[in-house]
C-alpha cells in the first residue's frame, strides 16, 4: 500500500492527551496536534535564547558560542539572564520541547492503536538529559553543576567532570553504561547486516526470507534469538545504555565525592580476608 493511501486510512479524529479536537488535523504529511504546537513554541523560543544569548558573548562561531548555566555562587535560586538565566530559560524550552515531543508521539500512537514502546523509548533519552542538568544540579545544591550548551564547552565540562574524579573510567556505572553502547553497536549491526543480506541475494537467486535468517544464525553459532527477538534484545541493549549512563553521572558527586580508582578498595574491606 502507497504510504499516503496507507495514511488517509488511519487519519482519524481522536487518540489525543488534551485539547480535543481543536488540533487534531494536519499540515500536509505532519500530524499537528496540541503537542505538536507546544513543541514548536519550545524550539522557537529556546533556539531564539541561544542566538540572543550567543550575540551577547564573544562569538558567533558555532563551535565556540557558549550558553554557560549560572556560577555556584546562586545555587538553586533563579540568576539574572546575563549570569545563567537564558541557561535556565533554555533547559525550561528543551524539556517543553522534548516532553511535547514524547507526548505527541503518544497521541500518533494511540490514533494508529500501537503500543506506546516509542514515546517510553524516547524518554529514557529526556531522563538521562534531565538527570545531567536538573536531578543532579537540584542534588549537589547549585544549577551551576549543569553542562553548559556550546559544541566545544560541553566537551570541556565532560572532560574536566571526568578529572575531578581522577578516571571515570573506573566508575562501575561508566563501564556498564560504555558497555550496553558498544553492544547496542554489536546488535544493531548484526541485525543490519543480516537483514541486507537476505534481500541482497546473488544474481539469480530470489530474496530470501525469516527461515534463511534464522539458519545464518543456527549455523553459525548455534541460536537464533529469531525476528521479534532481535528487536526486543536492541531495545532492551539501548535503553540500558541510557540509564546506566544516568545513574554513572547520578552518583558521581551526590553519592560518591572521591575518585572513582578508589571506589574498588572496597575489595580490600571485604569480610572473606580476616
Ligand atoms: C538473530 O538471531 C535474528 O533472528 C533471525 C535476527 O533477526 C532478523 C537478527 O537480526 C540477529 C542479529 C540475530 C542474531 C542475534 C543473536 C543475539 C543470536
Amino acid at each position: 500500500m502507497a504510504l499516503l493511501s496507507f495514511e488517509r486510512r488511519y487519519r482519524v479524529r481522536g487518540g489525543t492527551l488534551i485539547g480535543g479536537d481543536l488540533f487534531d488535523f494536519w499540515v500536509g504529511p505532519f500530524y499537528v496536534g496540541f503537542f505538536g504546537v507546544t513543541t514548536i513554541f519550545f524550539s522557537i523560543l529556546g533556539t531564539a535564547l541561544i542566538l540572543w544569548g550567543a550575540a551577547m558573548g564573544p562569538t558567533f562561531n558555532p563551535w565556540t558560542i557558549n550558553i554557560q548555566p549560572p556560577p555556584l555562587e546562586y545555587g538553586l535560586k533563579f540568576a539574572p539572564l546575563r549570569e545563567g538565566g537564558i541557561w535556565q530559560l533554555v533547559t525550561i524550552c528543551a524539556i517543553g520541547a522534548f516532553t511535547s515531543w514524547a507526548a505527541r508521539q503518544a497521541e500518533i500512537s494511540r490514533k494508529l492503536g500501537m503500543g506506546y514502546h516509542i514515546p517510553i523509548a524516547y524518554s529514557v533519552a529526556i531522563f538521562a538529559y534531565v538527570t545531567l542538568v536538573v536531578v543532579r544540579p537540584i542534588l549537589m545544591g547549585a544549577w551551576g553543576h549543569g553542562f553548559p550548551y556550546g559544541i566545544f564547552s560541553h566537551l570541556d565540562w565532560v572532560s574536566n567532570t571526568g578529572y575531578q574524579y581522577l578516571h571515570f573510567h573506573y566508575n562501575p556505572a561508566h563501564m556498564i553504561a560504555v558497555t550496553f553502547f558498544f553492544t547496542t553497536t554489536l546488535a544493531l549491526s548484526m541485525h543490519g547486516s543480516l537483514i541486507l543480506s537476505a534481500v541482497n541475494p546473488q544474481k539469480g537467486e530470489p530474496v530470501k526470507s525469516a527461515e534463511h535468517e534464522d539458519g545464518f544464525f543456527r549455523d553459525h553459532i548455534g541460536y537464533s534469538i529469531g525476528a521479534l527477538g532481535i528487536h526486543r534484545l536492541g531495545l532492551f541493549l539501548a535503553l540500558s545504555a541510557g540509564i546506566w549512563s544516568a545513574i554513572c553521572i547520578i552518583i558521581s558527586g551526590p553519592f560518591w565525592t572521591k575518585g572513582w580508582p578508589e571506589w574498588w578498595n572496597v575489595w580490600l574491606s571485604l569480610p572473606i580476608w580476616n
